[in-house]
């Protein structure tokens, strides 16, 4: 596989931005090697600058779950551009990719539309600690809610409920606030609640946690937060920015049938342009300025050309037929992947939701972080390299989740299996 321009680019990339990437995921730091620089992608395919073509299960980490320049979306960008990209005030494209959402998402009474699932998970911590009048946030080992100061925070040593910063630069005052607990343990999570429930603002979780590779919650364990947050008054954040739109078309909580009190999304309500966006209860929401006094606001939030993506996106998701031809396509890819493992003797833990799925090198289950740690990643890496070889491009980190869109095809699919096999056998 020529790659030569890719590497000519990605030196210069290297004097420019930091790893030569505008974010660290791309970087290939995980597996080794060089990132390819992509020239242009369509449907479920993606070219890199040498020419070479990937069937690709990123989909830039989730939002193409169309399908790269769908037409309908590339013909929408391309009219709405002409009336101009940004006024920096309300416009009707705003209520109607709102009213979209919220059809999606029964528990979003009011939200507000910002440009990333940062964004989203940020505000929706501050107001949920501006309505509650406290401050503390249990999140989850694990669970990755963007860049936010206070939840780059890995679990301490021990059972230590109070973790320790994964980055240079956030202070220890600003994690003082994080309660840090393990993912899918609720007698830890009941016993926390128990006695700093005064002091809680809210837990934010990822119904199904994409970060760690793809991890499920067990049987009850959505169940019990919900509980034991109304009971303790303590606000459920639900971060739906990679589930939203992907474990179903009502995302994790309408699988799962959990209301929780916010929701974080992005990704897929943007149709590939930057979108997030926080919602919830109409008591909590009306908090947010200038209604209320949490403030949050962004010169780009809700811009037309990347709401109309976002339109255009769930116009065509909320077609009937759409979520049965994607469960058929995720049914599909499963079958072929664990049966390619099992003919090729390789131990491999296949897990999907919805639409994201993930490959564990490993003969137990993994149900949080440790257990993902203890996989085996160099047979990942090995992995990851021979399928791209063959021209089939997955997330390049084990900790990552893999996606399939509307656009991938039986015979990719089928490609896929053959080339995991080959891979599988050189393992
Ligand atoms: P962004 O700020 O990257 O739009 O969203 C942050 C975020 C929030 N919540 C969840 C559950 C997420 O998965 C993300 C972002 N996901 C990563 C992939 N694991 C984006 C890829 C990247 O960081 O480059």
């Amino acid at each position: 596989m020529k790659t030569e321009k890719s590497l000519r680019l990605y030196k210069k990339a290297v004097s420019l931005m930091p790893g030569g990437v505008n974010s660290p995921v791309r970087a290939f730091k995980a597996v080794g090697g060089n990132p390819l620089f992509i020239a242009r992608a369509k449907g479920s395919k993606i070219y890199d600058v040498d020419g070479n073509q990937y069937i690709d299960y990123v989909l830039s980490w989730g939002p193409l779950i169309l399908g790269h320049a769908h037409p309908q979306v590339v013909r929408a960008l391309k009219k709405a551009v002409e009336n101009g990209t940004s006024y920096g005030a309300p416009t009707p494209l705003e209520i109607e990719l709102a009213t979209l959402v919220k059809k999606a998402f029964p528990s979003i009474e009011k939200l507000r539309m910002v440009n990333s699932g940062t964004e989203a998970t940020m505000s929706a911590i501050r107001l949920a600690r501006g309505f509650t009048k406290r401050n503390k946030v249990i999140k989850f080992e694990g669970c990755y809610h963007g860049h936010v100061d206070g939840l780059l925070v890995s679990a301490g040593s021990g059972g230590a409920t109070f973790g320790v910063p994964d980055s240079l630069g956030v202070p220890l005052s600003y994690i003082s606030e994080t309660i840090i607990l393990p993912f899918n343990d609720t007698a830890t999570f009941k016993s926390t609640v128990k006695k700093h429930w005064k002091d809680i603002a809210c837990v934010i979780v990822e119904p199904v946690v994409g970060n760690m590779g793809c991890i499920l919650p067990r049987e009850d364990f959505l169940e019990v937060l919900r509980r034991e947050t109304d009971k303790y008054g303590i606000v459920l954040i639900f971060d739906e920015v990679m589930t939203g739109f992907r474990v179903s078309f009502g995302g994790a909580q309408q699988f799962y049938r959990i209301k929780p009190d916010l929701t974080c999304l992005g990704k897929v309500i943007g149709g590939g342009l930057p979108v997030g966006a926080y919602g919830g209860k109409k008591e909590i929401m009306s908090l947010v300025a200038p209604e209320g006094r949490v403030y949050q606001a962004g010169t780009l939030s809700g811009n037309p050309i990347a709401m109309t993506a976002g339109i255009e996106t769930l116009k065509i998701l909320s077609r009937p037929e759409t979520y049965k031809e994607l469960e058929s396509k995720m049914n599909h890819l499963e079958e072929g992947l664990k049966d390619a493992a099992f003919r090729a003797a390789v131990n491999v833990k296949f897990y999907r939701a919805g639409t994201i799925f993930c490959t564990y090198f490993t003969d137990k289950e993994v149900v949080d972080a440790k257990t993902a740690k203890n996989s085996d990643t160099e047979k990942f890496k090995r992995f990851f390299m021979g399928m791209l070889q063959k021209g089939v491009y997955i997330a390049p980190s084990q900790f990552e989740a893999g996606f399939i869109s509307l656009a991938h095809t039986d015979s990719d699919i089928e490609k896929t299996v053959r080339v995991a096999y080959k891979t599988f056998k050189e393992l």
